[in-house]
């Protein structure tokens, strides 16, 4: 009984392939690659400022980069949530990193492996439970470690590997694909790192080389936020206030007693000893012999640094970190690629490389994300696709993450369920742009928490952003996207912006019901999260 309905499904999803795109020949591979908090910044097919990405670079190369790729809510798990659902988080209800992800609600993985995809997910999920559709998977307990970490696997219950996360999600891919793919069926394969997820710990291969270089300091690294409203001011995501000295910085903590350095936040020392504690001795020895000399270099420069050299200071560690650990993740890619070309299931393959969101990387001053602005409001996509995809094209629309289950589903030839939320984008990748949407949707929630990014959502066109903060306050905001792109004026009030305003304040209340979002939403989220009486730190 079962098969045969598996069968019916089938047959539905492939003739629903068939009437809504044009032939695609066989049932595509799935490679979806997500790094976490990988800002398009950092991305050398974006821009090669900070850093080259030669691999990743490669997917846009081959396939199409989206340069207006953008999320539904910049935070970790609730953008998982969207991805797996194709839904907003006010339906999904996985607004924040701490509510639990409510496993019955039905997720794209399922639907594949339903219709004859064979499944595996390796690396961050951060749900606080197992991912439901996958025949195999290793996924890092909550964020994970970068030395030595702990892995929840579906078939050996929790094993702690010795390695560097980033080599050990990459190597347990490659195996999978070489040893467990069965070949008479398409794969879906989430290949998912933790880095460069703060505390940001490279390779030692990495560390060593990218502690020597200087980095070009944003133009807004000293922003004074005067242009804005209360969210940015109150914002706790200042690299010079709120980064820990030892957790993010690398200062040793008897160095930080030494020099009278107070703790940034409560678990500022605990953040380095969960991390570069877990380090066994080789691989410490090997650490010290580089982050040593940094600290005496340290001890020596910091009495005499002003508020100024210690915020250029911080910004340059910032990024010798962030981004070492990224050129890991650029390595990873490209040994799965290779192994995708040697195979020669690259022909039949699509490769999908994003971010759960974006981030800051010194603009305003600032790291971490959560904001509708710019940097994190932006997430990187590039997608590969021979035969559907033309190599080296760009895409300039305002796709979302809540596109991708749909998207997925209709490459696989399976019929998306009614209630997800996003866009097909295959027609994108065909270069048909015409009839798509001009306006996307952002609700952003976990507040009060760590970072204290106030509570908001918002409606963005390609001109323009109209964002309404509150809960404890109620502020709107209007940025012109194409006269202020770094938005630093708030016109909201300017009484140039009156027509703007009204129009936008329509569409926003248009999309807010389109979307099934409302007030009685937003105060019922409110209600749950004084129910659990949270200040966060945002889920370990
Ligand atoms: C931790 C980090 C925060 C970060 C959240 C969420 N602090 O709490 O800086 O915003 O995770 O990140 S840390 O000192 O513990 O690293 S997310 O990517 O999982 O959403
Ligand atoms: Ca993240």
């Amino acid at each position: 009984m079962k098969k045969i309905r598996t069968l019916g499904i089938l047959i539905l999803g492939v003739s629903f392939l068939f009437s809504c795109t044009e032939e695609i020949p066989k049932r595509p591979n799935i490679l979806f690659i997500m790094a976490d908090d990988h800002a398009y910044q950092a991305i050398s097919a974006y821009d090669n400022t900070l850093i080259e990405t030669p691999n990743i670079d490669r997917i846009a190369n081959d396939g199409m980069l989206f340069t207006n790729a953008c999320v539904t809510n910049s935070i970790c798990a609730p953008s998982r949530a969207v991805i797996l659902t194709g839904k907003h988080s006010h339906l999904n209800g996985k607004i924040d990193n701490n509510f639990p992800f409510d496993t019955t609600q039905m997720t794209f993985p399922q639907l594949l492996q339903a219709n004859g995809y064979q499944t595996a997910m390796f690396g961050k999920l951060h749900f606080g439970n197992n991912p439901k559709g996958f025949d195999e998977f290793k996924i890092l307990p909550g964020q994970g470690r970068y030395y030595n970490p702990e892995f929840i696997t579906k078939k050996e219950g929790k094993k702690t590997i010795t390695g560097y996360v980033t080599d050990l999600i990459t190597d347990m891919t490659i195996n999978w694909l070489k040893t467990e793919r069965e070949e008479d069926k398409p794969f879906f394969m989430a290949y998912l790192h933790k880095a460069p997820h703060r505390e940001w710990l490279p390779a030692e291969r990495h560390y060593t080389d990218f502690i020597k270089r200087k980095f070009k300091e944003p133009e807004t690294l000293f922003d004074d936020y005067s242009g804005r409203g209360s969210a940015a001011h109150e914002a706790e995501m200042n690299l010079l206030k709120h980064m820990n000295w030892a957790g993010d910085s690398k200062i040793y903590p008897d160095v930080m007693d030494q020099l009278g350095i107070p703790q940034t936040a409560g678990w500022d020392k605990g953040a380095f000893a969960r991390e570069v504690g877990a380090m066994n001795e080789e691989q410490r020895a090997a650490w010290d012999a580089v982050y040593g000399p940094m600290n005496e270099q340290f001890i020596k420069d910091y009495p005499n640094m002003s508020q100024q050299d210690k915020m250029k200071w911080r910004y340059q560690r910032y990024m010798q970190d962030y981004l070492g650990s990224i050129a890991s993740v650029d390595e990873g890619v490209g040994k799965v690629l290779d192994y995708l070309e040697e195979s020669g299931l690259a022909e039949n393959t699509i490769v999908i490389y994003t971010s759960d969101q974006g981030f800051y990387l010194g603009e305003h001053g600032w790291f971490d994300k959560r904001f509708i602005y710019n940097e994190s409001f932006k997430t990187p996509l590039l997608v590969k696709w021979p035969g559907v995809i033309k190599a080296g094209s760009r895409n300039t629309q305002m796709v979302q993450n809540l596109d991708f289950a749909q998207t997925i589903l209709a490459a696989a030839g399976v019929e998306a369920p009614a209630d997800m939320q996003g866009e097909n984008l295959i027609p994108l990748f065909r270069g048909e742009t015409e009839n798509f949407r001009d306006a996307v949707y952002y609700h952003y929630y976990e507040y009060p928490a760590v970072h204290m990014v106030k509570r908001h959502y918002g409606i963005v066109t390609e001109d323009f952003k109209l964002v309404h903060f509150y809960y404890d306050v109620d502020e709107w905001e209007l940025y012109d996207r194409k006269n202020d792109p770094q938005e630093l004026r708030n016109v909201y009030n300017d009484p140039e912006y009156v027509e703007v305003v009204k129009r936008l304040k329509a569409d926003l209340s248009d999309l807010r019901i389109k979307y099934k979002d409302s007030e009685e939403l937003d105060q019922h989220f409110i209600d749950k999260y004084k129910e659990k009486g949270l200040i966060s730190r945002g889920g370990e």
